[in-house]
């Protein structure tokens, strides 16, 4: 290899690398408008299709919903209906590891990729339901 060719090896691959860092950061930028918030609200625990704001949550293939836990209480954020064969398949903030809806600020995100009307409950509160349509 002579020193020229080393030179353009190097120069492309560095031109690759950015236009690679270039358009995840592009995708970063259209994802965050792609974001529904809903919030568990104060006082949850004692609420029935209350306890989350919006009910139903509206949005559409692609986007991702980010529930914000804006109550003091532990909840979940669990798909299906309580005790559904499928509770929990699509998705589940959990009882426990990172996602867990354990406190106050804490945040737990799903992607919706395909259309209908999601079910979805508190594993800790069962009689809060709430409902997801993706249009
Ligand atoms: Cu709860």
């Amino acid at each position: 290899m002579t020193n020229k060719s080393i030179y353009l090896a190097t120069t492309l691959i560095a031109f690759v690398g950015l236009m690679v860092i270039g358009v995840g950061n592009l995708n970063t930028v259209f994802a965050q408008g792609d974001k529904v918030q809903a919030s568990i609200v104060p006082g949850a625990t004692t609420l029935t299709d209350t306890a989350v704001s919006p009910n139903p949550i509206q949005a559409k293939v692609g986007q991702t919903v980010v529930w914000t836990n804006d109550d003091s209480a532990f909840h979940t954020v669990t798909s299906g209906k309580i005790g559904a064969a499928d509770a929990g398949k699509l998705f589940d903030s959990g009882l426990t590891g990172p996602t867990a809806l354990t406190s106050k600020g804490k945040t737990f995100e799903h992607t919706f990729d395909t259309a209908g009307e999601i079910d979805y409950h508190c594993q800790l509160h069962p009689a809060m339901t709430g409902k997801v349509i993706v249009t």
